[in-house]
């Protein structure tokens, strides 16, 4: 499923440009293009799905594929053994803007602590 007016989705149809760090037949992880840390890469579903918890209830394991491919990319950035977070906006009071699911991988620097 796409949604004709779905930004990421826009992405993987090749649409919008983007700079790839990781690529499978189902997952596509790219920069951010605002980063908020040295490293700051996208991690998506080629498939829509408008959160990580419609996700979640309907087939967990593209969820799994998910973290998965985020380990990848922290492996190829070279932040796997220095540390790393995964986090996932999900819906309006996390501030969600793109409603296409996606985790964000930062590191690269020392973090803050998780909060509002
Ligand atoms: O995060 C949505 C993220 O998507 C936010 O950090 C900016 C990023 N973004 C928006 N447009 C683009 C494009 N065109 N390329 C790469 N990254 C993009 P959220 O968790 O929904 O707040």
């Amino acid at each position: 499923m796409t949604s004709s007016d779905c930004l990421f989705c826009k992405i993987v149809a090749g649409e919008i440009p983007h700079d790839t760090v990781y690529e499978t037949d189902t997952v596509l992880a790219f920069w951010d293009i605002t980063p908020r840390a040295n490293v700051h890469v996208l991690v998506i579903p080629k498939t829509h799905q408008d959160t990580l918890a419609q996700m979640a209830g309907e087939d967990a394991a593209s969820v799994a594929e998910l973290f998965t491919a985020a380990g990848e990319v922290a492996r190829l950035e070279g932040i796997d053994e220095s540390g790393y977070r995964v986090v996932s906006n999900v819906g309006a009071d996390a501030g969600q803007e793109v409603f296409h699911v996606h985790v964000h991988v930062l590191g690269a620097q020392q973090l803050g602590p998780v909060g509002p």
